[in-house]
């Protein structure tokens, strides 16, 4: 039997992607997409849409229930920066969307539920560098904080209801097809956008400051891998390390301009340089490698590639 699926949050920058991509692979009737608001109208328009607040659990249900849901993948959030200037929302939003999430699943009323966790689960006492699955964890951004509470409880649904829930932890996700909103790797993609249609970027990071990134390619993949294993090779029931490229503003810049090659970059960095700090540079994810077998494609030179080539065609046309 095909799985009926649920996107909560599927206007955003992951969400729409894993739409698209499991439309593609299931049937675009079998994927329900689901937002707050129908703030991305092509993904609107691209197949069933339900218009849903992640925060109450009545709307939530009765979605599931209208369409015959077993699997959902929970992708509404306020991210790092956001969460910082709204913290209470943040705390609100990030949740009681999980637990909402979670005791469908207590309930048998799902079966499956997708999670993302975050690298800003990580704080200024975890190693920096290739930082561990299992470390010091005190993250120091509400988002951070959210996350790490909710891996906590995907754990104790797991341990102590069988809910069949899995998760990793993103790194900043790089992608054309929607913007990004209110992250603090957002600078990545901003770049790219900057680049073609200016010429100049003024970074609200410093140039060396290295982060943890991954091509949407493979972000998505990483994310339909984690879903599509046995449920014994998921080990790890709170969240999975993953990683993919890690790089500074600097090394990005000079990457781009091989092709662009007037283009300069100023460096102004604001208060996100904070949690920027707070964070790995980069990120030792062997269990995913390990478990679920996970492998990411895209280096710096072919995320950049892709990157300049699709929005370069957007750019003309
Ligand atoms: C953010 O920057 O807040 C996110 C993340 C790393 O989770 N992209």
């Amino acid at each position: 039997m095909v799985s009926k699926i649920l996107i909560i949050g599927a206007c955003g920058q992951i969400g729409s992607e894993l739409a698209y991509q499991l439309r593609a692979e299931l049937g675009t009737e079998n994927v329900i997409a689901s937002d707050i608001t129908e703030s991305n109208m092509a993904l609107v328009k691209s197949g069933p849409f339900e218009t849903i607040d992640a925060r109450s659990l009545g709307e939530i249900e009765a979605c599931i229930q209208k369409h015959n849901v077993d699997t959902v993948y929970l992708m509404a959030a306020l991210l790092s920066a956001t969460g910082e200037k709204y913290p209470e929302k943040a705390w609100d939003l990030n949740m009681n969307s999980l637990l909402n999430v979670l005791n469908l699943a207590k309930d048998k009323i799902i079966s499956k539920v997708f999670w993302p966790s975050s690298i800003a689960v990580f704080g200024p006492t975890s190693p920096k560098t290739n930082t561990p699955q299992r470390t010091i964890m005190e993250p120091s951004t509400v988002y951070g904080i959210t996350k790490q509470v909710g891996e906590r409880w995907c754990e104790y649904y797991f341990n102590n209801y069988g809910v069949d829930v899995r998760s990793i932890r993103y790194p900043g996700i790089i992608s054309w097809k929607t913007l990004p909103g209110g992250g603090t790797t957002d600078y990545a993609i901003d770049i790219f956008h900057k680049a073609i249609n200016e010429g100049h970027y003024d970074c609200f990071l410093t140039e060396d400051t290295a982060l943890p990134m991954m091509f949407m390619e493979d972000a998505v993949k990483a994310t339909l891998d984690i879903m599509n294993a046995d449920a014994d090779a998921v080990k790890i029931r709170s969240s999975y390390n993953l990683s993919a490229i890690s790089f500074t503003p600097k090394q990005l810049a000079s990457e781009i301009a091989k092709q662009i090659p007037d283009f300069t970059i100023s460096y102004n960095p604001d208060f996100r340089q904070k949690i920027a700090n707070s964070w790995p540079n980069s990120i030792d994810d062997a269990d995913a490698r390990q478990d679920w077998n996970w492998k990411h494609s895209y280096d710096l030179v072919a995320m950049t590639n892709e990157m300049l080539l699709q929005l370069g065609k957007q750019a003309v046309s």
